[in-house]
């Protein structure tokens, strides 16, 4: 049996990030999204609406359990009897922070490994801040995150600028 974290903030989920809890859900026996309550930017959607939205778009998916999480990722997969962390490359860029912090939680918690899966190429360049910027100044988001997800994002703009 092996259960596996894939941790984020997802402010907000995007296809990619959709890609890869698709695949990976292929690949373990349980997958908990881990949605961070306590990072340190400030994030658009609260930690309640953004595990709701990834509960809408994950919904389909029945070894895909969504949760929220606040200190340590060791601790949480601790708390959650995992073993596996699953984390997506993009491009070298991500790959020293990666690395580091694949190494980091291993020190801290030797009983956790860390799994990367490349991006899907036609999600490369994408990322939740990416989004964010487009649909501040009124760009078209359907390419980038899920259908539920677009009407959320320009609500929140919105309501962001005024
Ligand atoms: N294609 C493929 N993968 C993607 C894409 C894409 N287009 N976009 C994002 N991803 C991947 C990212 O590479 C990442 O693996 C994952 O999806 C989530 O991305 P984000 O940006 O939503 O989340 P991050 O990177 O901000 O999450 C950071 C954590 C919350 C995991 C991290 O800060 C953490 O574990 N914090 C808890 C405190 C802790 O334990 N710190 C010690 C670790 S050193």
């Amino acid at each position: 049996m092996i259960r596996a974290i894939y941790p984020g903030s997802f402010d907000p989920v995007t296809l990619g990030h959709l890609d890869i809890i698709r695949r990976a859900s292929k690949t373990v026996n349980e997958l908990i999204v881990g949605v961070l309550n306590n990072g340190g930017k400030t994030p658009l959607f609260s930690i309640d609406e953004r595990v709701e939205m990834l509960r809408e778009v994950t919904a389909d998916i029945p070894n895909v359990k969504i949760m929220s999480f606040s200190g340590l990722l060791v601790d949480f997969a601790r708390h959650t009897d995992s073993t596996l962390v699953v984390r997506g490359l993009r491009a070298i860029s991500d790959f020293d922070y990666e690395l580091q912090m694949a190494q980091t939680n291993r020190k801290m918690n030797p009983h956790v490994d860390t799994m990367f899966l490349a991006t899907s190429l036609e999600y490369a360049y994408l990322s939740s801040t990416t989004v964010k910027e487009v649909a501040y100044f009124d760009g078209d988001i359907h390419e980038f995150v899920p259908e539920p997800v677009v009407e959320k994002v320009r609500e929140k703009m919105k309501a962001a600028k005024n």
